[in-house]
């Protein structure tokens, strides 16, 4: 029988182990853009994904168990590509998995780094995930055997191969889009900055961190890490940071205060949607 819940099971006989790979993958994905589905005919798709947008492989007992984290404002239809792309990308991966979306609430600026701070700490409060994704909004993954795992000792870079830089890498340091990290190499390296209030320098904030604590980035090979970004404009409220440079020249400075142990926010709504669990968060304005 299939267990319900997260709990372990009462009474059922014990899952073996999911094999590895995965045999449901099929590596390379055409990702096409046009007439995203509603919500409703993307639920229909992906039967068994439970409320919250929560999945546990039905019939093998998951190795990893991650928590993918989407800061969010405002961007309905990229939601939708992105459920209606991610829910069976992960379920070939036969991982335990749940999607968090973390709203910002009001017209204030938007401050991408401090949201992924929020739902770290949310997604640990369900469940003692292995692994968390922090993962735009904007980005579809174009092979499944990109798994969204974490590596043991380092942060990890997926998106390492986007159709917006020709399918490279724009610099060597570069961390923006998909990232990945264990809950200790959060804490390791105090979460992300507060501060960067707008569009830009809140990834390399976190890339000198990661190096700063004493870590490395690790990445998936290029041919693998391929991600479609769906075309946009910028939005009215993240526009370009002008005091990115100032803070990126103090984050050696400013990391041990900065981040995990500074965060403070009010948590307005959590909802269970059928298809992620929504946080709505006031995490401030800009002083
Ligand atoms: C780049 C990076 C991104 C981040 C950003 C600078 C890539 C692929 N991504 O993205 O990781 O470092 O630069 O901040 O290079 N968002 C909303 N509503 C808004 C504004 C932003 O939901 O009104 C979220 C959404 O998840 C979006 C993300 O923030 O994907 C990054 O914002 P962007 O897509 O406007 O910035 P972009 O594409 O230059
Ligand atoms: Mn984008």
């Amino acid at each position: 029988p299939r267990r319900s819940g997260t709990g372990p099971p009462a009474t059922a006989a014990p899952l073996r182990d999911c094999q590895l790979p995965s045999p449901l993958l099929v590596g390379p994905v055409s990702v096409h853009l046009s007439a995203p589905l509603t919500l409703d005919e993307i639920k229909r798709r992906n039967p068994l994904v439970s409320p919250g947008g929560r999945y546990r492989p039905p019939d093998c007992e998951p190795r990893h168990h991650t928590a993918i984290v989407v800061p969010y404002r405002n961007r309905q239809t990229h939601l939708r590509a992105l459920l209606y792309h991610l829910h069976p990308f992960l379920q070939r991966q036969q991982i335990h998995y749940s999607i968090y979306i973390v709203q910002q609430w009001g017209n204030g600026t938007f401050n991408r780094a401090k949201l992924l701070n929020v739902g770290v700490r949310e997604a640990l409060r369900d469940e003692d995930w292995s692994c968390i994704f922090l993962h735009d909004v904007d980005l579809l993954p174009e092979n499944d055997h990109n798994t969204y795992t974490c590596h043991r000792q380092f942060p990890t870079h997926l998106s390492v191969a986007m159709d917006k830089f020709r399918y490279r890498l724009p610099y060597p340091q570069y961390f923006g889009g998909v990232s990945a990290v264990t809950p200790d190499q959060y804490m390791k390296m105090n979460g992300f900055p507060n501060q960067y209030w707008g569009w830009g320098g809140e990834d390399d904030d976190i890339a000198a961190r990661i190096r700063l604590s004493g870590m490395k980035i690790v990445r998936p090979p290029v041919a693998i890490g391929h991600y479609k970004m769906i075309k946009h404009k910028g939005d009215r409220g993240n526009e370009q940071n002008p005091r990115r440079f100032d803070l990126l020249k103090r984050t050696r400075l400013n990391w041990r205060s900065d981040g995990l142990n500074s965060l403070t926010y009010e948590l307005l709504s959590k909802e269970l949607e059928p298809l992620y669990t929504n946080l709505t968060v006031n995490i401030g304005e800009d002083p």
